[in-house]
């Protein structure tokens, strides 16, 4: 294979028809609402929430401000347990809140927090419980849910990852106390920058309204203080425009997800992760594992030499967040003490996985992987 003329990402968001777009830009021009729960925010919100088959959805600027205002709204204090293998904006969420993250390890099949690791992680001082469905994969709900039920903890999931993901058809959004969702432009589902939170009742949703917006109650009363995390008429339309289009974004996302599989299948050293029975994925990331050992080659030498060619792929989640110079001083982030997680951040890779990613680079990245022609 020759070098791509063009470099080829490790995601790229899929654009709706312009035209669509731009008639919604026409209205909002003409109406002149351009954020502060304008119309567009309104129908979004229900549209989404719909979609999802959720009861309570708040939009949000972004998935950050989402996780940030979550743990505000349910008074989240001293300890909360969460895992090291995720983005960073998980553990800074806490870090904004003043509460101390407790990392715990992550289990071997899907790289999620280890309910069992969760549990000897618990201190009188644990107040609540932030797992991620890490690439969209859920995690072990009914174990942590009876964690949470046990020790009278919250059960805050970042599912940043996790968009339109169904359990035996149920969202996985309705677990836990709160779910958070990121529509940042690098996800399955995008509005540009946007997330929301989804909770399970009218009262907290109207917590969680008020608290994204200043802590504005009405127009004299502020509850506490809030942020600004309001997600504008633009970006509304935009998912409004997305969500028209998104099954058929997840229908192909799966099918180059399939082709890797059946490409990468017969690999020595070489894994990735299968589909669960009884789950809809999100296909958010293609990560595999490389086993220097059995492969000859390390994971950064397949990084190194797929960028060679124009194929720009990730080390999501390389380092471990434990391993930033804000969080490695903490005890439970010593080195050795998340042993599994510590090993899949040093063998995991993302390749390209978006809707208009061609089967022709998909199968040139396998060749690639095969021959270790780099
Ligand atoms: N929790 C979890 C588990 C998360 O993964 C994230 C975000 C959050 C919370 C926080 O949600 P947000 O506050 O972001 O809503 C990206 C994203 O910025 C971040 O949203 C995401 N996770 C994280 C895993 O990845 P970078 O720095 O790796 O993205 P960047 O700019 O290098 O983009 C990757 C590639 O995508 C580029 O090489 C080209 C392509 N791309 C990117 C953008 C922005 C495009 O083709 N178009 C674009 O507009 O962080």
């Amino acid at each position: 294979m020759d070098p791509l003329s063009k470099p080829v990402y490790v995601t790229q968001p899929a654009m709706p028809p312009f035209e669509e777009f731009s008639d919604y830009l026409r209205k909002i021009w003409d109406n002149k609402i351009l954020t502060n729960n304008g119309p567009f925010h309104e129908q979004f919100e229900k549209e989404l929430a719909a979609y999802l088959g959720v009861e309570y959805l708040t939009l949000f600027a972004n998935g950050t401000l989402a996780l940030v205002t979550a743990l505000q709204a349910l008074h989240i204090t001293g300890e909360v347990i969460t895992t090291p293998f995720s983005f960073v904006a998980t553990t800074h969420s806490l870090w904004w809140n003043n509460i101390k993250p407790v990392f715990a390890d992550i289990e071997k099949d899907f790289f999620n927090l280890d309910p069992d690791a969760t549990e000897a992680a618990i201190t009188p001082q644990t107040t609540a419980i932030m797992p991620v469905h890490v690439y969209g994969n859920p995690c072990m709900l009914d174990r942590f849910q009876q964690l949470a039920d046990t020790y009278g903890l919250k059960l805050i999931y970042d599912a940043a990852h996790a968009f339109g993901v169904t359990v035996k058809g149920n969202s996985i959004l309705n677990f836990g106390d709160l779910s958070i969702l990121s529509f940042h432009a690098t996800k399955s589902f995008t509005t540009i920058e946007g997330g929301a939170i989804v909770c399970h009742d009218e009262k907290t949703k109207h917590r969680i309204d008020f608290l994204k917006n200043f802590g504005f109650e009405n127009e004299t009363s502020v509850i506490e203080p809030g942020i600004n995390a309001k997600m504008n008429e633009l970006q509304s339309a935009f998912g409004i425009v997305q969500l028209k289009h998104v099954d058929q974004y997840l229908r192909k996302r799966k099918s180059v997800a399939d082709l890797y599989r059946q490409e990468l299948a017969e690999i020595k050293g070489i894994r990735f992760l299968n589909d669960i029975e009884g789950v809809r994925h999100s296909y958010t990331y293609f990560p595999i594992l490389v086993d220097a050992l059995d492969y000859g080659k390390t994971r950064n030498n397949v990084y190194d030499g797929l960028k060679k060619y124009n194929i720009i792929s990730r080390r999501y989640f390389y380092p471990l967040i434990s391993q930033f110079p804000t969080y490695r001083g903490l005890y439970s982030a010593r080195k050795g003490s998340l042993p599994v997680a510590e090993s899949v951040t040093e063998q995991v890779l993302c390749l390209p996985l978006f809707p208009d990613l061609e089967s022709n680079t998909v199968l040139g990245i396998c060749d690639l992987l095969r021959t270790q022609d780099f």
